[in-house]
């Protein structure tokens, strides 16, 4: 018999992607509006923007947001992502921002399967420990250790895959994606009484977000644009109900980082249980989903990262003074003219990351002149080398916080509801929940720096490292 193809991880993913992205669109019409206004603003700026040149990347790429009860699911979640080829990536403390909660991101870590499909999930996990109250406390674990956001043919071909050496065929593979998409859906019915769910809710809305339902409801899908100031505008003007600022760094010649929008949560109906009678139903709604629109700029180096957070830390003291939305933008852009922002000096600076490659090629070995600072200056700046500076991939917990906030419905001061003295980061408790360490941000930009830089000395026949 011939051995059985297994189907490539990338095109899986991006099978995976498209079919969650259809899911959301019949789950929530407004999400097509976002494509619709992001794809035409891409269309017309594509050819000017030196961060994204890939038109066919650039109309794929979405990232997810998903909310976790406890270990065991964001294991399997981590079981399920791995046969995509997305590995968890950073470390998210949400309780800096008054949430029970701390988050990692699932995405592909080769630079080739990126390009292939950047498709990236923001996965949170709830930390019952820093809940106030102890009733609440008790009532969504117990909620949570009765649900099974699985269905059984899922962990059978989870199974499947693990004794193929993480790989599925053709066939598998399409019973996975139809599978796993039902973990990430929206069920009418959900999975508690409705006096639990407003039991949960008055103590976070989080909280009922979480543990009341069957599912591990996918909360929003995000495309990205190439001007998230443009798209704003566009969906203000067509009736959307957006958040007031733009989360991340004022706008800039050259882009950083991540800039993100929300638009308001949308209420779904859906049932609930009634306490007096277990099997029947009471109609009802809830507010979660939401749409989010992205821009994504260059990932900077430490250095770059104490500029920006610094800076931050200075606007956000400014508009803490009661300004308004708008004084509160002009603000930050001054406290952001610190920021370099030309390619040049934010490369030359040490800010951002970069991928090197030749572009001239040399009839003899380079010598460094002492012109400039370093050899690969001198190869940049002589047009030998090009630079391109390195998208982020990554997210901001600042900004997660705040898309989490615009969406929260008021009812509950948030920051009251945690105990304060526990809160703080956790990372060795994800990662024991995950079962596998995290890999540091940092790192990664780093590691495909070099590799760049390896090669381009390789070419060359000089060390650049
Ligand atoms: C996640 C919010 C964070 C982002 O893009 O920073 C996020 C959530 O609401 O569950 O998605
Ligand atoms: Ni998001």
């Amino acid at each position: 018999v011939a051995p059985q193809k297994h189907v490539d991880k990338s095109d899986l993913r991006a099978d995976f992607a498209a079919a969650m992205s259809a899911m959301y669109k019949a789950e929530v019409p407004l999400y097509a509006d976002l494509i619709e206004i992001v794809q035409d603003i891409n269309q017309s700026l594509i050819s000017c923007s030196s961060l994204a040149s890939n038109l066919e990347r650039l109309t794929t790429e979405r990232h997810g947001a998903i909310r976790l009860g406890t270990a065991h699911e964001l294991h399997t979640i981590q079981r399920i992502f791995k046969l995509l080829d997305m590995h968890p990536v950073g470390y998210y403390d949400l309780s800096v921002a008054g949430l029970p909660m701390h988050a990692t991101a699932f995405r592909p870590t080769s630079v080739a399967s990126l390009e292939k499909n950047p498709f990236r999930v923001f996965t949170t996990l709830l930390r019952p420990e820093l809940l106030a109250s102890a009733r609440a406390r008790a009532l969504a674990k117990a909620l949570l250790a009765r649900r099974n956001i699985f269905s059984d043919a899922l962990v059978r071909m989870l199974d499947t895959a693990d004794s193929q050496d993480g790989q599925l065929t053709d066939a598998q593979a399409k019973v996975f994606v139809g599978e796993a998409l039902r973990t990430f859906s929206w069920q009418p019915v959900a999975a508690s009484t409705d006096r639990e769910y407003e039991i949960l809710k008055a103590e976070h809305p989080i909280l009922a977000d979480i543990a009341c339902f069957k599912t591990a409801h996918i909360n929003h899908l995000t495309p990205r644009t190439l001007n998230i100031s443009r798209a704003q505008r566009t969906m203000v003007e067509r009736g959307m109900r957006a958040k007031e600022r733009i989360e991340g760094p004022p706008p800039r010649a050259c882009p950083i980082l991540l800039r993100q929008t929300s638009f308001l949560a949308l209420e779904e109906q859906v049932s609930f249980y009634t306490d007096a009678d277990a099997g029947s139903l009471v109609p009802s709604t809830h507010t979660a989903r939401f749409g989010e629109i992205e821009q994504r700029g260059a990932a900077l180096t430490p250095t770059g990262r104490d500029l920006y957070d610094a800076l931050l830390a200075e606007s956000a003291a400014q508009s803490s003074a009661g300004l308004g939305p708008a004084a509160a933008d002009a603000a930050a852009k001054q406290v952001f003219a610190a920021f370099p922002d030309t390619w040049e000096s934010l490369r030359g600076q040490d800010l951002i990351y970069c991928r090197y490659a030749v572009v001239k090629r040399l009839e003899r070995k380079p010598a460094f002149t002492g012109a400039h600072k370093t050899l690969l200056d001198q190869l940049v700046a002589d047009g030998c080398v090009e630079a391109v500076p390195i998208t982020y991939e990554d997210f901001l917990t600042f900004s997660a916080a705040g898309i989490f906030r615009s969406n929260l419905s008021s009812a509950s001061s948030s920051e009251d509801d945690l105990s304060a003295q526990k809160g703080g980061p956790d990372q060795a408790g994800l990662e024991s929940a995950l079962g596998a360490p995290l890999l540091d941000i940092y790192e990664w930009y780093d590691g495909v720096q070099r590799a760049s830089l390896e090669a381009v000395g390789r070419e060359l026949g000089v060390d650049l490292t």
